[in-house]
Parts: structure tokens; sequence; C-alpha cells
């Protein structure tokens, strides 16, 4: 069994954070352990929500309490994603450092959760600056959108060719392995959701439909990111996991359209992300 230090949000109500990515990877047989930096009542584009950050110290102190019952050395992976506050990040990094002393082959996955003011994601201020200077360098994986692409690696990216350069410049600050959880209005066709899967053997572009909701649902990255990290986990290459993530994350989006929900249905979506319907296959482009 493969374990993974989930850092990310809680939403009491709703799926976004850990609770878009706990279930999803415990139901591809690897253990979550959430470690959840704030608790909110919902996620932060219904516009209003109410809970607290949880206060730096606590990652430290359950990274310790963990440690002192002799459980860290399992831990084979850490996962970041919404960060609460900017203090937050440094933690977080300290945290996947003494990981990697305990486990030197333990891999860090930063999925860098950005303030999005078209989406009306709020992430507080400062997270972004940290997850540029300090969490990009110690990442080995990292899944940006398009927004974090752009602000990780400082290039203006408006076309295909930008977003590609800009995925080698930031797999030069730091992460090997690069998938673009989501390339918006950058990919080549508007009616296609496009991704892009990055390491040292080259470059892939992966296009599925772009399901047609009033207002899109929240999380969707969150998935991604679990999702491809479980995959690996499981001893599936990156191009492996990248069409098994973009396959299952195709379905749950189909039956949450179907359903028409504005929350992700992970529930109902259980077989489907163990065994996705889709085949849609990634095309190697460099
Ligand atoms: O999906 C990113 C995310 C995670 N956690 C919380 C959010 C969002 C995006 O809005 O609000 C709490």
């Amino acid at each position: 069994m493969k374990n993974v230090l989930s850092i990310q949000s809680h939403v009491v109500y709703g799926y976004a954070g850990n609770k878009s990515a706990i279930f999803p990877m415990q139901l591809l047989g690897v253990d979550a352990w959430a470690l959840n930096t704030v608790q909110f009542s919902n996620h932060t584009q219904y516009g209003k929500w109410t809970g607290m950050v949880i206060p730096k110290e606590q990652i430290g102190e359950i990274v310790r309490g963990i440690d002192e019952i002799g459980a860290l050395k399992s831990c084979d992976a850490v996962l970041s994603g919404y960060i609460g506050s900017s203090d937050q990040v440094q933690e977080i990094i300290n945290t996947v450092q003494k990981i990697k002393k305990i486990n030197p082959n333990a891999i860090y996955l930063c999925d860098p959760v950005m303030g999005h003011p078209d989406k009306g994601c709020i992430v507080a201020d400062g997270v972004k600056e940290g997850l540029i200077d300090i969490a990009l360098p110690a990442a080995d994986l990292a899944t940006p959108n398009l927004v974090e692409l752009r602000e990780l690696s400082g290039l203006t990216v408006e076309n295909f060719e930008q977003a590609l350069a800009a995925v080698e410049a930031i797999r030069a600050k730091g992460p090997k392995t690069v998938v673009v959880k989501h390339l918006s209005k950058v990919g080549k066709d508007p009616k296609q959701f496009e991704m892009l899967l990055a390491n040292e053997q080259g470059m892939w572009h992966l296009s599925r439909p772009l399901h047609d909701f009033s207002r899109d649902p929240v999380g969707v990255g969150d998935l991604t990111a679990s999702v491809f990290l479980a995959n690996l986990l499981n001893g599936k290459s990156d191009l492996e996991a990248f069409e098994h993530t973009a396959n299952a994350v195709n379905d749950v989006m189909q039956i949450t359209h179907d359903i028409g929900s504005y929350e992700l249905q992970l529930i109902e979506a259980r077989h489907v992300i163990a065994n996705p319907i889709s085949q849609y296959r990634a095309e190697k482009i460099a």
C-alpha cells in the first residue's frame, strides 16, 4: 500500500481540495492522509463561506505526531494543493524536506493552486509568491493550469507554442514532470478540453470533450492532480498515468454534467475513477 500526505483545503459541503482528492486516491488503492490547510463550509467560488484557516504550526505539529509513532517513513508522496495562508508554504516545504530525509524515494507533487479572479477562486495574499519562490523549486512534479503556467514561468502565454515554452521554463525551475491540467484558451481547439504532459522523455498533448456547464464545477484540478499521483504510485508510467487521469476526470465531468450538478459527483462516478470508460489517448508532440 502506498501512502500520500495530502495537504490542502477541506470543505464540509461539496467537493474541492482534499474532498476532491482523498476519495479518488483511495479508490485507486492508495492510502491518503488528509492534512487540512483550511476548514471551510464550502469552496470559495460561492463567493462566501464560513470557517477558518488552520494555524501554520498545525502542519508541523501533525507531521511531528505521525513521525513520533514511527509512521512517517511509510509516506511515499506529499501532495500540496489549496494553501490557506502565505506562512503555510514554508511549513509545507519543511514537511516535504523532513519526509524526504526519512524516505529519500518520497516524491512531492505541487499543485500550484492560485487565485483566479475570473473564476472566483480566492487564495490568500502571498500564497502565489510562496508557490513561485519556495514550493516550485522543491517540487518533483507540478500541475499548473493556464493562469498558474503564466505565473510560475513568468512568461507570456497567449498561444499553444508559448504554453510549451512556459512548461519547459517551469521544468528548468525544479519539477521534472509537469502536467498542464487545463490549457483553456491556449489549446488548439476551443471546443475541446486540452492538457499537456512534459517530462525528460518529451511532451504529449491530450484533447477530450469540453462539457457544456452553465457554471464550471470546482475541484477538477484537485481531482486531476490526485488521480495522476495515485497512478504514479501504482507504478504507471507518466504517460499511462496522464491518460488514465484525463479519462477518469472526463468520465466524472460527464456524470456530473448529466446529473446537472455544480458540485463534482465523485460518489456517483466511483466506478469510472478506477476504470474509466473514456479512452482518449495522448499524442506525442516533442
Ligand atoms: O479547486 C481549488 C480550490 C480548493 N479549495 C478551495 C477552493 C478552491 C477553488 O475555488 O475554494 C477551498
